[in-house]
């Protein structure tokens, strides 16, 4: 019995693969292997004989069996280990030059009318996309029975039970970083505050979160005549045409006073939409003469300082340049979209560079 054990033993020590390992249990401790002879003889054998012989023999073959699977283990380890080392990775190399990630259109249009608006003296002011009803509602004159506070409209974050503070809002507008910005900055001021807004809206034309851009501009002489001026320059430059006409309509917003929407002159031929010509007419944004209330609200005496405000869909106008027909695809995450859609990162648009070359 102990030399089966060497023997065997010795042999599982030798085996270089699994296969070898399999052949050694067959031949050792398999239905006829030498281990379940030595087991027959125990019938010919005396009592006393097999008291000694049968615990030995039982204790040999688990003896052999442990030997076995310890080498199994061991021979898996090994084959693992030279596994990771030819799969090993240098992730410190640097890329490939492949065309990869690009840029969102949004964030496209961001950085095209941020560097238009910064060629006409207006910086840019970032504030927080969650914010009191304060700054999102009564600095900017909207009163609390205003449609706009409809629960419907706007995402309010509620308290805690029993906490009668009132609730957060996701702002539905970035006028509340404008606010901000005047109670920061003071006047005179010349601003735009580009951003993702909330509304509680989702269909066609609606997503619950979009984008938007809105200006400021506050000094002692600031007129609707300014505003029309600063507004041709940036659909001009945004749009790369050399002419545009622009429609003042009258309308109504609870932070300007006068306001208007503006619409562009615009064509629609065999489905192409062609700004700059044409016999229609696009609204692309709202705008006015800041409401006194609001400019106090900033902490800015209206009496001394005026000025204007417009807030234009970021979203949209990317939609108008690039020629995107979906709003929604904006949001789908689909890399082919993307892929399609998108810029090259490190084209940073400049006026005098081109903008979305
Ligand atoms: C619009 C239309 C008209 C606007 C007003 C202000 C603020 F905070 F200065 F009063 N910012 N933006 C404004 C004015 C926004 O969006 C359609």
């Amino acid at each position: 019995m102990d030399d089966l054990k060497a023997k065997y033993l010795a042999q599982i020590a030798d085996a270089g693969d699994e296969a070898a390992l399999e052949t050694i249990r067959v031949s050792a401790v398999g239905k006829k292997g030498e281990v379940a002879l030595k087991m027959r003889e125990l019938g010919k054998m005396t009592p006393e004989e097999r008291q000694v012989a049968g615990p030995a023999l039982n204790a040999l073959k688990d003896e052999i069996n442990s030997a076995l699977a310890a080498k199994k283990a061991a021979l898996a380890d090994a084959a693992l280990d030279a596994r990771l080392r030819t799969e090993w990775l240098d992730v410190t190399l640097p890329t490939r030059p492949t065309r990869t990630g690009t840029l969102h259109p949004i964030s496209q249009a961001s950085e095209e009318l941020t560097a238009i608006f910064a060629e006409l003296g207006f910086s840019v002011a970032e504030g927080p996309r969650i914010d009191t009803d304060w700054y999102n509602f009564d600095a900017l004159n909207i009163p609390g029975h205003h449609p706009a506070r409809a629960e419907m409209d706007t995402f309010y974050m509620h308290r805690a039970e029993g906490d009668d503070r009132p609730p957060h809002v996701l702002r539905t507008h970035t006028s509340p970083v404008q606010i901000r910005s005047m109670e920061k900055m003071g006047a005179p001021l010349r601003i735009i505050c580009p951003g993702g807004v909330y509304r509680a809206d989702y269909d066609q034309t609606h997503t619950p979160m979009f984008h938007q851009v809105e200006g400021l501009a506050l000094d002692k002489n600031i007129s609707m005549a300014n505003l029309k001026w600063v507004l041709e320059e940036f659909v001009k430059s945004f749009f790369e045409i050399d002419d545009v006409e622009l429609r003042f309509r009258a309308s109504h917003f609870p932070f300007t006073e006068p306001s208007a929407e503006v619409d562009i002159r615009c064509s629609w031929k065999d489905g192409t939409l062609k700004i700059g010509e044409g016999d229609d007419w696009l609204e692309i944004l709202g705008s006015g003469m800041v409401h006194p209330k609001v400019i106090a609200a900033g902490g800015i005496d209206p009496d001394v300082y005026q000025g204007f405000a417009f807030g234009i869909g970021i979203d949209r106008l990317a939609m108008l340049k690039y020629g995107i027909p979906d709003l929604r695809a904006f949001f789908d995450s689909d890399l082919r979209w993307l892929r399609h859609y998108g810029f090259q990162c490190l084209d940073v648009p400049t006026l005098h560079g081109g903008l979305s070359r």
